[in-house]
């Protein structure tokens, strides 16, 4: 007994001490060199092979959506703007400082007797979704303010109690199942509102006990949103970062097993727990903790090795930062839609998906600018999805051009960077047994010409296909070459090295 309160105490400490992630979100995952012995790491043992992440894998985009009390205020209160007051709008209720409005978590915490979302149309949201060729979508279920959008029995601030009452959560899971949509359900763990939770470990015996009391709050909202809407495909979890909930890792630990076989299949991403030395995303050992890595937020991995084989995917807003409604955006550079196609493509030519947010205001109506977005991107889609979904990396040298997709012998280079000379040449390692034989223009369905160039640089290791774009064609977008991969009909001469 000793000895295990000794383990405790040190796990206790080197938790406290241990603030730093193995995922590493900012550069290539260096591996600890020394392994530990981790009684909290992975529950999942190798890369699951089963429908749901095999559908995970095929996604290619994704939306999220952010919603909720905080889409009323917008970001603002009578006229006065939040920005820079809190982290984001859907941060809102933290506002600080000499512009927050008096007793502001007062009025915050009473805006849902105003939640009456008259415009709220879960069927016109799941249509725009399946038109823009979302594959999945991310739905708060219920964000840091603890306010939740179906009808909890486990807490009394929820949709029930708002002049609207009906199950959002239920609406919205019913109408992207209807779109052929799978439905991920976004929970944040951290609840600022509720007088049990804390950020800091619990130490005193009432500190344990109400953080306790939270735990088991956490449990069986969870357990309820899986016997609520059995038809989703994976919790989205957020807030998991203080130091309270990562101490508790052997709860999270037992949680994590008790989901997965009340809903066999449920994905769960990195970002819900921690080992008992307190790494988050990657265990001490740096093994994934969870189904795909969740922590690329606002952010994209520079090469493809950063993810070390791992499933993944990105979540993007389109303003800074912009996950809940925000009724301004002037001042802000907000993603274009060539901005997004060119995260997307990038995202699945390194095997992630892409998950663009959208925002609805107070009354349940898409930001003008994301409606934009949604049209132009499903109008891209439709014509070029090919090179999106279920598609996989390729080990080719990467393009300057765009970026390579591929599909069995299918190889799909979304091109951005459109060549003046009409030439895109794609390099192939010289040993390559399949090189591009065939060419056409996916959205025309235009044969293009394919010329073996084997341009003789010393030392080269490549050899060079140059596939001809016609001046004729014009595309204010980027688009995309689909190429037939094939046995190389000219072999690249081995021609002897320049004497210097
Ligand atoms: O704090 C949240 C934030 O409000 C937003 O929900 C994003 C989206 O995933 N997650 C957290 C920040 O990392």
């Amino acid at each position: 007994m000793k000895k295990m309160k000794k383990y405790i105490l040190l796990s206790a400490v080197l938790l406290a001490l241990s603030g730093t992630s193995y995922g590493q979100w900012t550069g290539p995952k260096k591996k600890p060199t020394e392994q530990k012995e981790v009684m909290y790491g992975p529950l999942v043992s190798a890369k699951r092979t089963d429908a749901n992440m095999e559908a995970f894998r095929n996604y290619g985009l994704g939306q999220f959506i952010h919603w909720g009390v905080y889409a009323i205020p917008g970001n603002e209160w009578e006229g006065v703007s939040a920005r820079g007051g809190a982290a984001a709008s859907e941060w809102i209720r933290s506002w600080g400082g000499a512009n927050a409005p008096k007793d502001w978590t007062k009025t915050y915490d009473n805006l849902y007797k105003s939640f009456s979302v008259k415009d709220f149309d879960a069927k016109k949201w799941a249509k725009q979704a399946k038109d823009m060729g979302a594959k999945y979508m991310i739905f708060t279920t219920k964000h840091h303010d603890g306010f939740a959008l179906w009808p909890t029995k486990y807490s009394d601030y929820n949709i029930s109690k708002t002049p609207y009452k009906k199950d959002i959560v239920k609406e919205v899971v019913d109408a992207y199942a209807a779109e052929g949509i799978d439905v991920y359900l976004y929970f944040s763990v951290l609840e600022w509102n509720n007088p049990d939770y804390m950020g800091k470990v619990p130490q005193t015996t009432e500190e344990k006990k109400r953080f306790d009391k939270f735990l088991a709050y956490t449990r069986n909202q969870l357990l309820e949103l899986l016997d609520n809407y059995p038809t989703i495909k994976g919790l989205w979890f957020d807030g998991t970062w203080d130091a309270s909930w990562k101490a508790a890792y052997d709860f999270t630990y037992k949680l994590e097993k008790e989901m997965r076989e009340k809903h066999p299949g449920l994905v769960i991403g990195s970002r819900f727990r921690n080992d008992e030395y307190g790494a988050r995303h990657f265990d001490s050992n740096g093994n994934l903790l969870g189904d795909y890595e969740q922590g690329w937020e606002r952010k994209m991995p520079k090469e493809y090795e950063w993810l070390d084989g791992n499933d993944w995917d990105a979540v993007m807003t389109i303003p800074p930062n912009g996950w809940g409604y925000m009724k301004d955006w002037s001042g802000l550079y907000t993603k274009t839609t060539d901005d997004i196609l060119d995260m997307l493509l990038n995202s699945v030519s390194m095997n992630g998906n892409f998950v663009l947010n959208f925002g609805p205001d107070g009354e349940g109506n898409m930001h003008p600018r994301e409606d934009k977005i949604a049209k132009e991107l499903g109008d891209w889609m439709k014509v070029n999805g090919e090179a999106v979904y279920g598609v996989r990396h390729t080990d080719l040298p990467l393009s300057k051009y765009g970026y390579y997709t591929q599909k069995g012998d299918d190889l799909y280079l979304t091109v951005f960077n459109r060549p003046v000379n009409g030439i895109v040449r794609i390099a192939v390692p010289k040993a390559a047994t399949q090189v591009p034989v065939e060419a056409i223009l996916l959205s025309t369905k235009v044969t293009l010409e394919v010329k073996h160039a084997d341009i003789g640089l010393d030392l080269d290791k490549n050899t060079y296909y140059d596939v001809m774009v016609p001046n004729s064609f014009s595309s204010s977008r980027a688009f995309v070459i689909k190429m037939k991969l094939g046995t190389p009909v000219s072999k690249a001469d081995k021609l002897m090295e320049a004497k210097m």
